[in-house]
């Protein structure tokens, strides 16, 4: 449903009159008001499913042409979905505890948890009862890129909630590093760098804080600062951080390895709506990455938790910033396949904001006027946040207040800021509703291929039987291979995904069904074994009794452990180890003990370890909890709880 010229200069006049302060809290929240809009609009328009519908289709024991990496928000987990079909295909749980593999729960994930925990998280939990985190907000997923390109090698994903971002080996599709990254708080936007290959993520911290946090001066608002990270994804530790002016949102890296960007919504560093808003601009921050390597390189930063601090304020005057005026409250932070263009979602502002990264060296060397940059400034509807790509020098920008996508050209979007009487709107059409981010096939690469494009929208409302009154988010699947975009699938989610990415599956060659017996994710458990003087290849029953520690090695083989019974003592430290020697596909075995709270996934060929404590007298059952043979429900055994004195 395209809008006239009229319309959206009344809507942009409202928007307008209510810019500023509390009204905006009406706009932006006031959902029962949106949500009449958004369906009426939607019913008029009755965008069709039928029509592509085969395309999208993928029938019974077919594979989907590509991966799709979700995101889960609040629910804290990296999601597999297939695009085009959207069956889901795995989750695998990063920031949150799960009861099916017992992440968060066994050591070999325990340690990977606790990695980089500082003293104070582990403070803090201890003083709860709790080893580790067990939620995570997980807004955004990325793949490591080598030359503007997927590699299929990792994938990256942030947590704004406990300030955390994490790593997935795609091989296996298990979180194998997680960091707590230290002085920034709430890692909200990130994205790995794309060229030469992902060195970084980048990563910004969207709440600003004392930069000594200790309680000494959080009612003086002055000493507040936000920060930039850039993690080695190799070693998973912070490189360095830059202090910024303004908070951070999301982010973006170019194709040349030189800059990375970031979005800022609250450039004036306010503590409530009003002040947040209270700007006519806020700003987009350009990180210098050769000005930042040679500093940290020099020794030219102050160390603070371990990480290496740069001084990137307004007022340092530095090289290793400069701050492009953006209208206020932008969001999205999009870098286009052609190189060039960087979008930047307006959200408060009906626009977005192109700005050419072949005119940021003239900011730096010259000090050229910062909006010297901007190349374009369409005016595209209501509640801009991202953008996607298609290869073709077209954007998809999703339109949270309007409920709609629209499609524009940024060459048209160029020549009408240059004047030229050119409309670079192509079309709109309706989402499903209030979308957030939106995903174009590879469109965040150099293989950008406007094949697919995937719309998460924020609520669902009546698209789905009503489930009560929280509703699923609805993920809407459209076919943009051809002049319009077609809708095929509307796939409702559980909370909560804000982004997503298409990876095709040639890409992904490496991954395994099988685990090798040396892989390093039970590294420290070998170690263990070996001392005691246990060769996890060569597998051995053994029971280990050091002091109140009992370490229980044993392996399982469908339909058995190879230990129908164990016995220990009534308050001992109780660690199971497990080694999987089926060496099949698909033939997964799990370890849970009856009324304790224990249970996790083996794979094949895989050793996996749990630690608890037998607090009771008795007898207990452990049985394996994943479907594994026809005598299934006969692989369990007994272990024995003595009591103490006896
Ligand atoms: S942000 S809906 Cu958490 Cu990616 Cu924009
Ligand atoms: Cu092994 Cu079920
Ligand atoms: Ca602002």
């Amino acid at each position: 449903m395209s809008e006239g010229i009229s319309t959206k200069i009344t809507r942009r006049g409202i928007l307008g009159a209510t810019a500023g302060g509390a009204a905006l809290a009406g706009v932006l929240g006031g959902r029962a008001a949106l949500t009449g809009g958004a369906i009426g609009a939607a019913t008029l328009a009755g965008t069709s499913p039928a029509s592509a519908a085969g395309e999208a289709s993928v029938a019974p024991g077919q594979l989907d042409e590509y991966y799709g990496f979700w995101s889960s928000g609040q629910t804290g987990e990296l999601r597999i979905l297939g695009v085009p079909s959207m069956r889901e295909l795995m989750r695998v749980p990063v920031f949150n505890r799960c009861s099916a593999t017992g992440w968060g729960q066994t050591n070999e994930s325990l340690r990977i948890h606790q990695r980089t925990m500082s003293e104070k998280t582990k403070n803090y939990l201890a003083a709860n009862g709790k080893k580790i985190h067990d939620n995570g907000d997980l807004h955004h997923v990325h793949m490591s890129y080598t030359e503007g390109k997927y590699d299929g090698q990792y994938l990256f994903m942030n947590d704004k909630a406990n300030t955390r971002v994490a790593r997935v080996r795609c091989d296996v599709m298990k979180c194998d590093a997680i960091l707590e990254v230290p002085n920034a708080k709430a890692i909200h936007g990130m994205r790995p760098q794309k060229w030469p290959r992902s060195n970084y993520i980048f990563c910004n911290g969207e709440d600003e804080a004392p930069l000594v946090n200790d309680g000494k001066t959080m009612a003086d608002v002055s000493t507040y600062v936000n920060i930039f990270s850039a993690v080695d994804t190799d070693k998973f530790e912070v490189a360095w951080q830059v202090i910024v002016s303004g908070n951070l949102d999301n982010c973006d890296a170019d194709y040349e390895g030189k800059w990375a960007f970031s979005t800022s919504y609250n450039s004036e560093m306010g503590m409530n709506l009003a002040d947040m808003t209270a700007s006519e601009m806020d700003h987009v921050v350009v990180f210098n990455i050769a000005e930042i390597e040679k500093a940290v390189a020099a020794g030219q930063f102050q160390e603070l938790n371990g990480a290496k601090v740069l001084d990137g304020r307004k007022e340092a005057n530095s090289q290793f910033t400069r701050y492009i005026p953006i209208a206020n409250n932008p969001h999205g932070c999009n870098m286009a396949p052609d190189k060039k263009h960087l979008c930047i979602g307006g959200k408060l502002s009906p626009t977005v904001t192109v700005i050419d990264v072949t005119k940021l060296d003239a900011l730096f060397t010259d000090n050229a006027e910062p909006r010297s940059a901007v190349v374009a400034e369409p005016e595209l509807g209501l509640g801009p946040l991202h953008n996607a790509f298609d290869g073709q020098g077209n954007v998809y920008t999703s339109l949270f207040l309007d409920s709609q996508v629209v499609k524009w050209n940024i060459d048209k979007a160029i020549a009408a800021f240059n004047g030229e009487q050119v409309d670079p709107i192509i079309e709109k059409f309706d989402v499903h509703y209030q979308p957030g981010h939106l995903k174009t096939s590879h469109g965040e690469t150099l293989e950008a291929d406007g094949k697919w494009l995937t719309v998460l929208c924020k609520f669902s409302k009546d698209r789905y039987l009503n489930v009560g009154p929280l509703k699923p988010e609805n993920d809407q699947l459209f076919d943009i291979s051809g002049d319009k975009a077609v809708l095929v699938h509307d796939g409702p989610n559980f909370a909560e995904p804000h982004d997503a990415i298409a990876v095709h599956a040639s890409k992904m060659s490496n991954i395994r069904s099988v685990w090798d017996r040396q892989d390093p994710m039970w590294a420290e458990t070998r170690k263990q074994a070996e001392a005691d003087g246990v060769n996890l290849d060569d597998y051995q029953d053994t029971v280990i009794r050091d002091g109140d520690k009992v370490r229980i090695y044993m392996s399982s083989q469908a339909p058995s452990f190879s230990l129908e019974e164990f016995t220990v003592k009534e308050g001992d430290e109780v660690t199971v180890i497990i080694t999987n020697l089926d060496d099949i596909d698909d033939l997964t075995h799990g370890f849970t003990v009856g009324n304790h709270g224990v249970a996790m996934e083996i794979g094949p060929q895989a050793t996996s370890s749990v630690t608890f404590t037998a607090a009771q007298p008795g007898v207990y059952w452990y049985y394996c909890q994943w479907f594994c043979h026809a005598l299934h429900m006969e692989m369990r055994g007994r272990m024995f709880v003595e009591p103490r004195d006896a």
